[in-house]
């Protein structure tokens, strides 16, 4: 081991599931600042834009510090009686599955345990899913289909030793940015090295890919189905493994019935990539929502594994299927059974000897005999009133379930409604009867699971703020509360684990694949130190590779091969809802931004939501560069920047999923996501939406910075965290008559000396507040998008007045344009200038003059873009 310097405390990030290792260092100040771990298997010392950020995003001001009853503060003990009574009551007048816990892949797994433990023993409901089931389900229902368990066999390195690598429905450079790292230097020490990306769009991931396949939206078991047939007459088939497998024949047979022409891919492209396969013995296929999130995600998740169960390849270094997992612990959450239809470690619910096993264990009163109801479902029983208790932990359903505004809804008619959460200022916490304060990612104590079933240890590295409390500590108060002292009586996470570890002993006498019982009976000081390790840990200790052996976890020890057909998305666009919404992830933010968003410099890639238009659906819609768009579908409607890019293809868009009624109350995506799900996973199909587009008539457009926060309430807005203040992108129908009075209101600054210029013939008007000579705030409108240098702006706040109302620098200071590479606060203008002056021709030139890309890389890609389009450029002139 690297030593770590002192002060320096092991710790895991927050975010993604590649779970990378980081060391930091309080800085005494209720803040700290962090590297990454060299000594950390997921990521050797590597940190994305994000994990470099995480220290910039422990600011207090929005925490929850305290509990809250009905909007007033409480004491915890008033709070969390009501809470138990409420949940007592609920179950007494209407049974057990008349409450519910709505949960996250970013709990630890010792608080996820007590969750399910809670909820599945002592309850007695499996009322319990969790936002995984929108993430990981469909995957979780392939594996157990084709392996009988939900293992994932492939680990990190086999990435690196793959010869071809097939990513399918994942953004790796954006959103496992650090596995994209390692992709891009194993293929950079071994160019030899193939990538296949499978993605109806151009992504940034597609920078390293050989291959890109656009395939139609929803049509990958077409293709996984043509690949089948090439391996059969490739002769790729290897005949022994298939004693180890069942269904070949059939899988086969409904394979050759496929047309390949739903996948609107050129015949010449599946050759290619059918011959490539066939031919490359190390295959790695790696996948995640593209894959997942699909009412025909777990076929294709099926269709993936039946081309490596055919071929053997599988298990063995450099091969094999790997399922990137999302959140940080998503993995821990299917180990600790945390989906509705699961049961802890690996053991199944409807089995009646695991049950059993699992009721003796905990000293259960009482067992649900069946699954209880999946998060589509769970939200249907909430707004119907099936539902009167919901305890919603660690996630923002308002914002990131399908048909938002109905799931909103239906949480706001729920009887009784309890939030735990780090803040109260998310869309489903403003929702809550009661609200609690949650410790987070820095005052937490626990184990996380990464993508490749490393358990890591997350550690606290500061102090709980005000009256927070641990998610596990919450819940077990509550268990005692609700009469179940003896089996709630934890005093640490130590001891949660320890359990978790003696459960998995039990399971291990089903000879199930989750084991971890060679971790009993760590101490308090053991589980402190653990460092990283993969599962199985067995109780003689060994680990192995998971599936080269022709062993599997069905009833005879085979594993299956199932017969699958393309289906299409659910949704069927139409002459009312023509267009096909594919939605996502960007490379800076997580999820609903409750956290990410606090980092200036997270905000600084792409500041607000935006939809990606082909440039001929964009003309033949007059939507016109930077304008704002209506989109509208079945169920919702949303006003979104357009982003004019031949990224997505004609008939198609493609929208973030991050912003809220906090930041962007007309970009909340899910508004317009049916609630369409997979028959077997209940996944939600989150990317295949149908949607009209018009251009959002605005009268006026604005763009405003503040040293305070903003009252925005036009039409259309959002806003986002810069350093000493904020910013925010305006819209509106109606020009007002006085800007200056709606710009005091939107600033409310009733007194503050202003200065204004406007013009009314053109429409525009810039208003600068300062005190003490010094801008507070400024306000800049136009008829037509304001074109003005936003980075400059906002950097001017708290400076002197001297340039006032020019929008950009003056000439002895160059404009970095907008930021770029997030790590080193590199902006575009400046990586431009760096090309234009001939001193940089490569991405490593322009990290060598410019120092952008040169931490996490995350942005190489984005750099790789602007060398091809200034070389397209510069050939043109
Ligand atoms: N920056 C960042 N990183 C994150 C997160 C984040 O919020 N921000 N969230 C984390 C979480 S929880 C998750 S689950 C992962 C998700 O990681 P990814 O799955 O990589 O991310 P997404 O952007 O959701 O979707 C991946 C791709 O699927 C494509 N796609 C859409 N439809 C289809 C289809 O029918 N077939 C195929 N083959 N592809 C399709 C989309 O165009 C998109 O590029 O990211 C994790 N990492
Ligand atoms: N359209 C569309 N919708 C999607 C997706 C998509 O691709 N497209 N992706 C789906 C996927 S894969 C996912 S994973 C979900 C994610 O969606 P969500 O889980 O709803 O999103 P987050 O913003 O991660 O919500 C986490 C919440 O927990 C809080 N929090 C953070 N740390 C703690 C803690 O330690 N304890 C407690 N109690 N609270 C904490 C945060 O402040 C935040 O409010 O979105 C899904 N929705
Ligand atoms: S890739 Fe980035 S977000 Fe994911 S765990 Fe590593 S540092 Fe965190
Ligand atoms: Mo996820």
């Amino acid at each position: 081991m690297t030593g770590i310097a002192p002060g320096e405390i092991r710790t895991t990030c927050a975010y993604c599931g590649v779970g990378c290792g980081v060391l930091a260092k309080p800085d005494g100040q209720c803040g700290i600042t962090v590297r990454g771990d060299p000594d950390h298997p997921a990521n050797y010392g590597r940190l994305c834009s994000k994990g470099v950020a995480l220290g910039e995003t422990l600011s207090l001001d929005d925490r929850l510090v305290a509990p809250r009853v009905n909007g007033a503060e409480a004491a915890w003990d008033d709070a969390l009686d009501l809470v138990a009574n409420r949940f007592t009551r609920a179950i007494a007048e209407h049974g057990p599955d008349a409450v519910a816990f709505y949960v996250s892949g970013q709990l630890l797994t010792e608080d996820y345990y007590v969750a399910n433990k809670l909820m599945k023993g002592f309850i007695g409901s499996a009322n319990i899913d969790t936002n995984s089931r929108l993430c990981m389900a469909s995957t979780v229902a392939g594996h157990k289909r084709a392996f009988g368990t939900d293992t994932v066999p492939g680990t990190y390195e086999d990435i690196e030793l793959a010869d071809l690598v097939v990513l399918v429905g994942s953004n790796l450079a954006w959103c496992h940015p650090v596995l994209y790292q390692r992709l891009a230097q194993a293929k950079a020490n071994r160019p030899e090295m193939r990538i296949v990306v499978i993605d109806p769009r151009r992504t940034a991931t597609c920078d390293l890919a050989d291959l890109h396949l656009a395939l139609e939206p929803g049509s990958d078991v077409a293709l996984f189905n043509r690949l089948l047939t090439a391996i059969h007459e490739g002769g790729a088939v290897d005949i022994d493994y298939l004693h180890h497998v069942d269904g070949f024949d059939a899988a086969l047979a409904k394979a050759g019935c496929e047309d390949g022409r739903v996948t609107g891919l050129r015949e010449t492209d599946i050759r290619a990539f059918c011959d490539l396969w066939v031919r490359t013995e190390k295959v790695v296929t790696v996948f995640s929502q593209g894959v997942n999130q699909s009412t025909s995600g777990t076929d294709k998740v099926n269709a993936i594994l039946n081309c490596h169960l055919a071929t053997g390849r599988i298990g063995r270094p450099g091969m094999g299927p790997l399922s990137v997992t999302g959140q940080p612990n998503a993995m821990g959450g299917r180990e600790v059974g945390g989906l509705a239809n699961a049961l802890a470690c690996h053991m199944e619910l409807t089995d009646p000897a695991h049950r059993n096993a699992v009721q003796a264990f905990w000293n259960a009163p009482a067992m649900p005999q069946q699954a209880g109801l999946k998060a589509v479902d769970l939200f249907d029983r909430v707004a119907d009133g099936t539902i009167k208790a919901l305890w919603i932990i660690c996630t923002n359903p308002a914002v990131s379930m399908p048909e938002a505004d109905r799931v909103r809804d239906a949480i706001a008619g729920c009887e009784f409604v309890v939030v735990s959460d780090v803040t109260d200022r998310t869309d489903t916490a403003q929702l809550a009867h009661v609200l609690l304060p949650a410790t987070g990612w820095a005052e937490k104590d626990g184990t996380v699971t990464n993508s490749d079933r490393t358990i890591s240890r997350q550690r606290a590295l500061l102090p709980a703020p005000g009256q927070a409390r641990h998610d596990w500590d919450i819940l077990a108060d509550v268990g005692r509360r609700m009469g179940w002292g003896a089996a709630f009586d934890y005093a640490h996470p130590s001891e949660i684990f320890e359990e978790h570890a003696a459960l998995s002993a039990v399971a291990a006498d089903f000879a199930l694949d989750f084991d971890i019982s060679g971790l009993r009976g760590l101490d308090r000081s053991g589980y402190d130190a653990l460092a990283p390790i993969r599962w199985p840990i067995t109780a003689s200790g060994t680990v192995e590779r998971f599936f080269a052996d022709g062993h599997f976890y069905t009833a005879d020890g085979r594993a299956r091969m199932l017969p699958v057909t393309a289906r299409p998305p659910a949704a069927r666009t139409n002459p009312r809802y023509p267009f096909r919404l594919n939605t996502g992830r960007i490379r800076d933010q997580w999820h609903t931004m409750t956290r990410t968003a606090k980092a200036p410099r997270l905000n600084q890639h792409l500041g607000e939501p935006f939809l990606e238009v082909h440039p001929d659906d964009a003309a033949a819609l007059g939507i016109a560069p930077a304008t704002l768009v209506a989109v509208t579908s079945p169920s919702g409607r949303c006003v979104l920047r357009a982003s004019i890019t031949d990224r997505v293809v004609r008939g198609q868009v493609f929208a973030p999923m991050h912003w809220t009624a906090q930041t962007a109350p007309t970009g909340r995506v899910d508004a317009l996501v049916a609630s369409a799900v997979d028959p077997l996973s209940g996944q939600p199909e989150s990317k295949a939406a149908v949607v009209a587009l018009a251009s959002f008539e605005a009268g006026w457009f604005g763009f405003a910075v503040s040293a305070n926060a903003l009252n925005a309430d036009s039409a259309y807005w959002a806003r986002s965290k810069v350093t000493g203040g904020w910013r925010a992108e305006m819209a509106g129908t109606q020009i007002p008559d006085d800007w200056e009075a709606e710009a005091r209101r939107l600033f409310d600054l009733p007194e503050t000396a202003c200065q204004s210029i406007s013009d009314a013939s053109s429409g525009t008007a810039r208003l600068a507040f300062s005190e003490g000579g010094l801008l507070v705030a400024a306000l800049f409108v136009s008829r037509v998008p304001v074109a003005l240098s936003r980075d400059h702006l906002a950097a001017q706040l708290g400076q002197p007045l001297d340039v006032p109302l020019a929008g950009r620098p003056g000439a002895a200071r160059p404009d970095p344009g907008p930021m770029l590479c997030a790590c080193m606060g590199v902006g575009r203008n400046t990586i431009l200038a760096a090309i234009a002056s001939g001193e940089a021709a490569t991405v490593a030139e322009v990290g060598a003059c410019t120092t952008a890309g040169t931490n996490c890389g995350s942005c190489r890609p984005e750099i790789a873009d602007i060398l091809d389009n200034y070389k397209v450029l510069a050939a043109a002139e």
